[in-house]
């Protein structure tokens, strides 16, 4: 999974990218419009692994992971007409979206609109979104009909049924809603994959806060799409110091709790995805499917032989098992379970895969 870190320049797009991913790029760079993109991966904190991994003991833990992309170069009123080329390019081939917006106050570091004021900076790239969408729904749709009359009265189905989507998609963005909206199904959606719709993809607005303001947040009533406040630049500098010095650090400044963990957790949520477990002396494993996936296609994440030779699965739900305490009493009790192609993965099932290849 990949996300894409964007916002008007100086809302803090670099500094809450340094507090995610525990990097040390230059902030307050001047990139004026430059298109410019840094990649990090990050592992998500999940409690289920740390829980497994005392349960096991395991030689290796690991984590799943997600890809965090600084994006620069987003300018205030950039095209004006909908994102184009490399940018529009780079956005469209992400996963979702981490939306920063500006709540810190800081006379030093210019504003894009002057004045701090969230709700209008999430419209204005939202309405540049819509935008963007609209075009490429509309570049389609002239396509599309042209074909029609060329084809006259011949025309297949599917293209008669892919100009009555892009209709739909069409009447909904011209009511300025985002695609996400739209509640099209999974199987609706899957055709319109490869156009890269931005309103599409899930969003979390990250309001980047200061100590003055701690607790910021906005109404923002969107399909996949949540609000939380992150205090960026404090956040950033703590993601720097070893864990002693940073609770040596928070109970100065008040903090309980570091927030970026949070939102690296929160943004994992959004993407329609869930976490199951492989388990072991050797490892204690997170894996990231699909919510809905059977169990073949999760095996394939672990492994292409695994789904090819799939054969059955032991089941373990990871509830069970911390209330049993362990394998052999959740066994005694019951709750192991023998799965074949048609099961529907569950978060936090414990997947052990019969294959044969
Ligand atoms: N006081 C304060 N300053 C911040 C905060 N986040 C970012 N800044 C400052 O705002 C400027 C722009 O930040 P940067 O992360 O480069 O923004 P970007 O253009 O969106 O990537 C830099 O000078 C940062 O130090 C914050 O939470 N509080
Ligand atoms: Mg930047």
């Amino acid at each position: 999974m990949k996300l894409g870190i964007i916002g008007l320049p100086n809302s803090g797009k670099t500094t809450i990218f340094n507090a995610l991913t525990r990097s040390t790029l230059p902030t307050g760079a001047a990139t004026s419009g430059q298109f410019e993109v840094h990649t990090a991966v990050v592992s998500v904190p999940d409690a289920r692994v740390d829980r497994l991994k005392a349960m096991y003991n395991p030689k290796k833990t690991t984590y799943t992971q997600m890809v965090y992309v600084d994006i620069g170069g987003l300018e205030k009123g950039i095209g004006e007409g909908g994102l184009k080329g490399q940018f529009r390019n780079e956005l469209a081939g992400l996963d979702g979206f981490i939306h920063v917006v500006r709540v810190f106050k800081n006379d030093n570091v210019p504003h894009a609109y002057e004045t701090v004021d969230p709700a209008r900076d999430v419209a204005a790239l939202d309405s540049e979104f819509l935008l963007t969408d609209l075009v490429t729904v509309e570049t389609r749709l002239e396509r599309l009909e042209a074909d029609m009359r060329r084809k006259g009265r011949t025309a297949e189905k599917v293209v008669t049924d892919e100009i009555e989507m892009m209709n739909r998609l069409k009447a909904h963005l011209e009511e300025e809603k985002p695609l996400r909206d739209l509640g099209l199904t999974a199987e609706e959606i899957k055709p319109l994959k490869g156009y890269g719709f931005l309103t599409l993809k899930p969003v979390l607005i990250v309001l980047n806060t200061d100590e003055t303001n701690p607790n910021p947040t906005i109404p923002y009533e969107h399909a996949d799409s949540k609000v939380v406040s992150l205090q960026g630049a404090i956040e950033a500098e703590l993601s720097q110091l070893e864990a002693d010095d940073a609770a040596v650090f928070m109970e100065e400044y008040g903090i309980k709790e570091l927030s970026a963990a949070r939102v690296i957790g929160e943004s994992y949520e959004l993407m329609q995805i869930q976490s199951f477990y492989t388990v072991g002396e050797d490892e204690v494993r997170a894996w990231t499917v699909r919510r809905g996936a059977p169990a073949p296609e999760a095996a394939g994440a672990i492994h292409s032989d695994l789904q090819k030779g799939f054969i059955r699965a032991e089941i373990m739900h990871y509830e069970d098992l911390i209330n049993g305490g362990s394998e052999a009493a959740l066994k005694a009790a019951g709750k192991f379970y023998l799965q074949g192609k048609e099961y529907i993965v569950q978060d936090g099932d414990i997947m052990h895969v019969r294959f044969n290849v």
